[in-house]
């Protein structure tokens, strides 16, 4: 664990002292758009094309941030047009690393480096910051495009649909106000906030994390006992981006971030929607349990400090879900 200062990696773990014991997590830094025709997006610049085979998705299988891009990656159909490597499921004294003596780690399939650190900075030599998986490359200018999750997933919903034909939207037009809405509270309180609960550092900022948590988790479960997906009918990025997390829960929040007022098996609903997005097509390929547990467990050494990753019982998520 550690950050690039002035394109220098110095091994440091997050510092909580400044925020009363509150994990903050910082905001990123390459926000590049990829679009059909290389015109900006939202933010950053524009020159990136959607084009077959020149970005290459740079993710961890733990990391539900970077599992959303692979998610996106694999329901528009994108396989054959992005590539992607995976880091090491142990994130130590050097960052991520591209170690491939661990199954499903795939090493640097580009530039064959040892370190995400160093996509950074080969990125931007001075770069200072965290080093954060998902990393989206372009191999053209040999930079990063984005390393922000949410607006990966967006341009995968759209900027290719005429290079794959692949017009599915999960972020449709009409919808769009109040996907935002759902997506400040699930972010906030769910996706980071088990973050929020596992990094704290002192019972304050861990108590000020968990309930508003576990507020959203039931408001969640009792919206899902009237709808099939978030929006309704409509399956969207909302569901996805809230997935990612419901399925880590049981197996690392629960007991790791000591999210353990109830597990995600507990909410009738969240439980069955949680194995209907894990059976959709394409989605139980993304998902890689033994790098989840792995990950978590052992290389956050301040909360587990002897390293001991526990036996778990994976929870059944190919069980019949009775939805819809
Ligand atoms: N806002 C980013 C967050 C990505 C993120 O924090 N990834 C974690 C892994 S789950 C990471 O790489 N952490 C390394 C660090 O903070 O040093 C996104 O959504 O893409």
């Amino acid at each position: 664990m550690g950050m690039l200062v002035d394109g220098t990696w110095q091994d440091v773990w997050y510092d909580t002292k400044a925020t009363g014991g509150r994990f903050e997590r910082s905001a990123s830094a390459f926000r590049n758009w990829i679009t059909p025709d290389g015109s900006a997006g939202p933010s950053g610049r524009g020159g990136f094309a959607a084009e077959s085979g020149r970005y290459h998705l740079y993710v961890s299988l733990a990391c539900p941030w970077a599992h959303r891009t692979l998610i996106f990656r694999a329901l528009k159909g994108l396989e054959d047009h992005i590539g992607v490597s995976v880091v090491h499921p142990d994130m130590l004294d050097q960052g991520w690393t591209f170690l491939t003596d661990d199954h499903g780690a795939t090493g640097d399939r580009l530039h064959g480096l040892d370190y995400a650190h160093q996509l950074y900075t080969r990125a931007k030599p001075d770069y200072s910051g965290r080093v954060t998986v998902p990393i989206l490359w372009d191999r053209q200018t040999e930079t990063i495009v984005s390393n922000e999750s949410s607006e990966i997933i967006r341009m995968f919903n759209s900027a290719f649909d005429g290079i794959t034909g692949n017009t599915d939207d999960y972020w449709p037009e009409d919808l769009r106000e109040e996907i935002e809405a759902v997506n400040a509270r699930v972010y906030d309180t769910v996706n980071n906030g088990v973050y929020k609960c596992g990094f704290a550092t002192t019972q304050e900022a861990y108590e000020a994390a968990e309930a508003p948590l576990f507020d959203s988790l039931a408001w969640l479960d009792d919206r899902l006992s009237r709808n099939r997906y978030l929006m309704g009918d409509r399956l969207t990025e909302a569901d996805w981006r809230l997935f990612t997390t419901l399925l880590r829960f049981d197996m690392v929040y629960h007991h790791h971030f000591k999210c353990s007022r109830a597990r995600i098996a507990d909410h009738p609903n969240l439980w069955a929607y949680t194995r209907e997005l894990y059976q959709r097509p394409g989605v139980a390929g993304t998902v890689g349990i033994a790098h989840i547990v792995r990950h978590y467990y052992y290389s956050h050494q301040t909360i587990n400090p002897n390293r001991i990753v526990p036996v778990l019982t994976t929870p059944d998520f190919g069980a019949a879900h009775g939805r819809g």
